[in-house]
């Protein structure tokens, strides 16, 4: 569908384009669709925009990545439709893998999005049909199988858009967990060493920028974001959504 850009929901109709293309071509799940709209809820409650909550979130997770001796990218349907080009650049940025996690499992989704990485940068990708694989048996979706050189070997994982009980599986293992999600209150959002409440379209240039700043800080200059902490940022958001659905009510009712 061709979007006006004079909508007034441009933005928006047309990040839902890039899903529902995503679909078409075989990398993004008909779920995928459902999961944006339960992205999108919460973004209208944030007000669509990056919060400073969010901002700083990023700044920790750039530290962190920047520290890590083995990152690892893990990448499903729907952050490939939306986010595949930054995905590929922030690979290459801090010199480590993509590894395709899907939860609605199908081989020709995961072959699917390989190839788009294969045309773009083949260095950054970990084929899943090439590598040997472990599994984690208490996850119970196919997530469970993961990359022995990707995942495996990782000490941060970035996991972004992720359902479920994973995150808090691979921080048992002793990982440092990363994700983006718009809902405060999913229990990756709430199990991740560092949750990005934002929308992954607008987190991923914040994030590559932020990299390419604070690659040169010193350890001074980074000593503002040791003191991250994630219960902070969630519960930040949360009262953000529920001050605002307050003053919106009080319009209402005024
Ligand atoms: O490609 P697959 O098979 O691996 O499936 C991917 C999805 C996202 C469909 C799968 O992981 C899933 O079902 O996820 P959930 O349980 O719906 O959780 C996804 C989370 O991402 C939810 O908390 C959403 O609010 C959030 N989310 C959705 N769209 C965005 C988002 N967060 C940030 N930016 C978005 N655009």
């Amino acid at each position: 569908m061709k979007i006006d850009p004079s909508h007034p929901r441009a933005t928006s109709l047309l990040i839902r384009e890039k899903l529902v293309a995503g679909v078409k071509s075989g990398i993004t799940s008909y779920a995928g669709l459902l999961a944006h709209g339960r992205g999108e809820a919460f973004d209208y409650l944030l007000g669509e925009k990056t919060h400073s909550f969010a901002s700083l979130s990023i700044d920790a997770a750039v530290h962190l990545l920047l520290s890590a001796r083995h990152p690892i990218l893990s990448i499903n349907g729907n952050s490939a439709a939306l986010a595949l080009d930054e995905f590929i650049d922030l690979a290459k940025l801090l010199d480590c893998k993509i590894e395709v996690n899907l939860f609605h499992y199908s081989p020709d989704r995961v072959i699917a999005i390989e190839n788009l990485i294969q045309n773009k940068a083949s260095q950054v990708l970990l084929r899943s049909s090439n590598e040997k694989k472990f599994v984690i048996p208490a996850i119970k979706s196919h997530r469970k199988v993961m990359i022995n050189k990707g995942i495996g070997l990782s000490d941060v994982v970035f996991i972004p858009l992720e359902d479920g009980d994973r995150s808090e599986k691979l921080i048992q293992l002793g990982k440092k967990v990363i994700t983006i999600d718009l809902n405060p209150l999913s229990r990756t959002a709430q199990s991740a060493t560092i949750t990005i409440i934002d929308n992954i379209v607008r987190t991923m240039p914040l994030l590559i920028s932020a990299l390419q700043k604070m690659k040169h800080y010193t350890s001074e200059e980074m000593a503002y974001i040791k003191k991250y902490k994630n219960t902070k940022t969630l519960s930040n958001a949360i009262r953000y959504i529920s001050n605002r659905l307050q003053t919106l009510a009080d319009i209402s009712s005024s």
